[in-house]
């Protein structure tokens, strides 16, 4: 069970019932032209307009107060909150951490990282199907449930999904990316915005790699092709192995963000 002074539980509503459509913010504007769509991708458009103004201002308000905020991003099951446990640990008391995190349904993932004594707002998209990203909106609700005084990091634990979190700007200092080893070398390659929108990607699970046929190079140079130069930590969240290059990625950008 959630303890009430730790966490908050919101639950966001579609507005519509009509079919959920993602806005791209890298759709190009000649697609306005195309004979049907164009009356539906200026709607798309406005979603993403009002997104961007709502993320621009939590930003200015996350400047204001001098927080460092990630987001964090991953498909399902890959270890983001596994890697947040462990993260917490080593990062508290010396930074004052607190984390939002999104689930389509469940406070499962809250629970677990509240026993980290971090502040945790739960945010459950949807109870009839599920929004499958954080929008900048959703955010500024859950923020509500978060003192951003005296607070060093904040980090958004994104919903589970590898296309369209990519899409929303919350209003993030920077975004990470989580790729396991049981996924896939292709994933990368099948993903592109995810990691060229991502600052660092941790590759997680290494623990797993001498029970899989698992190509490690082959992941890291289709990284290095569609994002070169983005930093890349393997680790394992289950053993805590390979930690310490992240976690110092992490001190030096919440340290960044300070000295601003
Ligand atoms: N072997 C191994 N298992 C891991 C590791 N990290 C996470 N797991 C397991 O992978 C499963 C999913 O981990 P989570 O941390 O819940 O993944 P998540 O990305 O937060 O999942 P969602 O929030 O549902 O998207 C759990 O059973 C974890 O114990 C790891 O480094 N090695
Ligand atoms: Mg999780
Ligand atoms: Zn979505």
């Amino acid at each position: 069970m959630l303890t009430k002074d730790k966490t908050l539980i919101y639950r966001h509503h579609h507005e519509g019932h009509g079919p959920h459509h993602h806005p791209h913010s890298h759709d190009k504007p000649g697609m306005e032209t195309r004979a049907s769509g164009g009356r539906e991708i200026k709607v798309v458009r406005r979603v993403l307009d009002a997104n961007d103004m709502m993320a621009a201002r939590n930003r200015e308000l996350f400047g204001d107060h001098g927080v460092f905020v990630l987001n964090m991003m991953s498909s399902p099951g890959s270890g983001k909150t596994t890697i947040l446990q462990q993260t917490l640990a080593r990062l508290m008391p010396g930074l004052r951490c607190a984390v939002i995190v999104g689930d389509i349904c469940t406070t499962q993932d809250a629970d677990r990282l509240a026993a980290s004594g971090a502040p945790v707002v739960q945010i459950n998209t949807d109870e009839f199907g599920g929004d499958c990203h954080l929008a900048a909106h959703v955010i500024e609700r859950a923020l509500g449930g978060i003192d951003l005084h005296g607070l060093d990091l904040l980090i958004v634990e994104n919903i589970g999904n590898l296309v369209c979190p990519a899409e929303f700007d919350i209003g993030e200092d920077k975004r990470v990316v989580v790729l396991s080893v049981t996924e896939g070398e292709d994933k990368p390659a099948k993903y592109p915005l995810m990691f060229r929108e991502c600052d660092a990607m941790l590759l997680n699970k290494i623990d797993l790699l001498p029970y899989l046929d698992y190509d490690l190079g082959k992941t890291l140079e289709s990284v290095a092709q569609i994002h070169p130069g983005m930093p890349v930590y393997q680790l394992s969240a289950k053993s805590g192995e390979g930690f310490d290059g992240w976690i110092d990625w992490l001190k030096g950008q919440v340290a960044a963000k300070k000295s601003k």
